[in-house]
């Protein structure tokens, strides 16, 4: 099964990759770990680096450009080498790279998601629970995670990450939701529709990288996306 973790930078993509994977070896699986981030140096031991092929900081002296533009071209060349990245393990974890956006609005994402999946292929699109204060910043975190799902074509399930200093209470969310006035409560409220329709089992699950906690009740959820189809491994 492959897993591309997703999600806003310092949401906590690659602690997940490194403890996640420490969690599926202990629970007996055979786990690899991918860095698809040209701009970062794994903090994990990958089995598979994109950095072999390109580094954004090589791309800033080669083509004279800014952080920015050097960012997004290094996503764009190593999209190209996206068929040596493959590996075997029973779950493979693709860390993406920082910025969100590099990966989900350019072609690039999906040209790595079609090199890199299988029938069992999902996203996790990680949210910092510190971000998520009132109802408003609740719906555009999930609407956000079913943007990368349709811009992917894969499966994607929103986990909430860092519930060690702040927990996301969905209840409480949506009754302050019901005290809100005005164009945006309506379009709000059409959106919870939305989610209620469309992204079952797509609960919110809770999680802290660093207390490794939540991981059981995430494992589920990614067993639950597939369990009409039999092995998921
Ligand atoms: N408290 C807390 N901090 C976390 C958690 N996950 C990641 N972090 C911290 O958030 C920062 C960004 O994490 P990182 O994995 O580099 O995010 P990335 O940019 O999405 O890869 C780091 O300082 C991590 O230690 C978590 O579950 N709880
Ligand atoms: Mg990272």
């Amino acid at each position: 099964m492959e897993i591309f973790v997703l999600g806003c930078a310092g949401s906590g993509k690659s602690t997940f990759v490194k403890n996640f994977s420490e969690y599926l070896r202990e629970k007996g699986y055979r786990v690899d770990c991918v860095n698809l981030d040209p701009a970062s140096e794994p903090i994990y031991k990958a089995s598979k680096d994109i950095r072999e092929f390109v580094k954004t900081e090589h791309v800033m002296e080669e083509y004279g450009l800014g952080i920015n533009g050097a960012l997004i071209k290094s996503v764009e060349i190593a999209a190209n080498y996206a068929d040596k990245l493959k590996c075997g393990g029973e779950f493979v974890l693709y860390d993406t790279p920082g910025q969100l956006e590099l990966f989900i609005y350019s072609l690039a994402g999906r040209r790595f998601v079609e090199e890199l999946s299988s029938t069992f292929s999902l996203s996790i699109f990680l949210v910092d629970s510190t971000l998520i204060t009132d109802p408003e910043s609740f719906l555009s975190a999930v609407m956000q995670n079913a943007v990368a799902s349709l811009r992917l074509n894969i499966p994607s399930l929103t986990v909430f990450t860092k519930s060690d200093v702040s927990e996301v209470n969905v209840n409480v969310l949506l009754n302050e939701l019901k005290k809100r006035e005005g164009v945006l409560a309506e379009l709000m409220e059409k959106l919870v529709d939305f989610i209620e329709l469309t992204t079952i089992p797509y609960r919110p699950i809770k999680i802290s990288n660093l207390k490794k906690t939540g991981y059981d009740d995430l494992f589920s959820a990614v067993n639950e996306l597939f369990c009409s189809c039999g092995d998921i491994s």
